[in-house]
């Protein structure tokens, strides 16, 4: 049996619960709230040193970071497989996600916490003014990336995997992608419409 440590509000927690639907696989949850520190204890942080979820086990395996968890999850359980074939696609897949992790994820992140978890006042109008910037500008660069296919490296891989938690939040910092980006709205819809997105949400959607 699986087992998940992850936060329901955490995108990086999402982003494996996208694949576990994908694969139709289930597991065991184990909710960790990290507002609350849950994720810094002597138990938790000899899993995941960084103390930070998600957190998979998988018999005698125990793994951290999200994408590590998805490449072994797809290794793992190949049915359907989330990964092109040939070394070429699969490097584009990997580019696109490492790329994510640096431009968006590390910008929205602290974007999210400012904006939706702070007082107003005590918000860093700075930062959220330049991380927000810096996201307008990962948008546009993700838009220039797709080709004919309906998800970016043509079918559902990793790399949409690795992206719809974060993508489709875009509207709660207040960007608004609409008829700018064509392209990317349209695959943000998609996201959303597969049933790994639904079931990925949390109890409160
Ligand atoms: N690169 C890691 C990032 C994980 C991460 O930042 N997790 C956040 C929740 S989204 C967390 O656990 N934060 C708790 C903390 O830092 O105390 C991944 O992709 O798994």
């Amino acid at each position: 049996m699986i087992t998940l440590y992850h936060f329901w509000e955490s995108g990086n927690s999402r982003e494996v619960r996208i694949v576990l639907a994908e694969k139709g696989l289930d597991f065991e949850s184990k909710v960790l709230n990290v507002m609350k520190g849950e994720t810094r204890t002597p138990e938790f942080l000899a899993m995941n040193p960084f103390g930070k979820v998600p957190v998979l086990v998988d018999g005698d395996l125990t793994i951290y970071e999200s994408n590590i968890i998805n490449s072994y999850l797809d290794e793992h359980y190949p049915d359907p497989p989330l990964m092109p074939e040939g070394a070429p696609d699969r490097a584009r897949v990997r580019q696109v996600i490492h790329w994510a992790n640096q431009h968006l994820h590390a910008n929205l992140g602290p974007v999210l916490v400012e904006s939706l978890l702070k007082p107003e006042p005590q918000r860093d109008k700075e930062m959220i003014t330049r991380r927000t910037k810096a996201i307008e500008r990962a948008v546009a660069e993700l838009d220039k990336r797709f080709g004919s296919g309906p998800f970016l490296a043509g079918e559902f891989t990793l790399a949409d995997a690795a992206l719809a938690p974060h993508v489709t939040v875009l509207g709660l910092i207040g960007i608004e992608v609409g008829d700018r980006f064509p392209r990317f709205s349209a695959w943000v819809e998609r996201l959303k419409a597969r049933p790994s997105y639904t079931k990925s949400a949390g109890p409160e959607g």
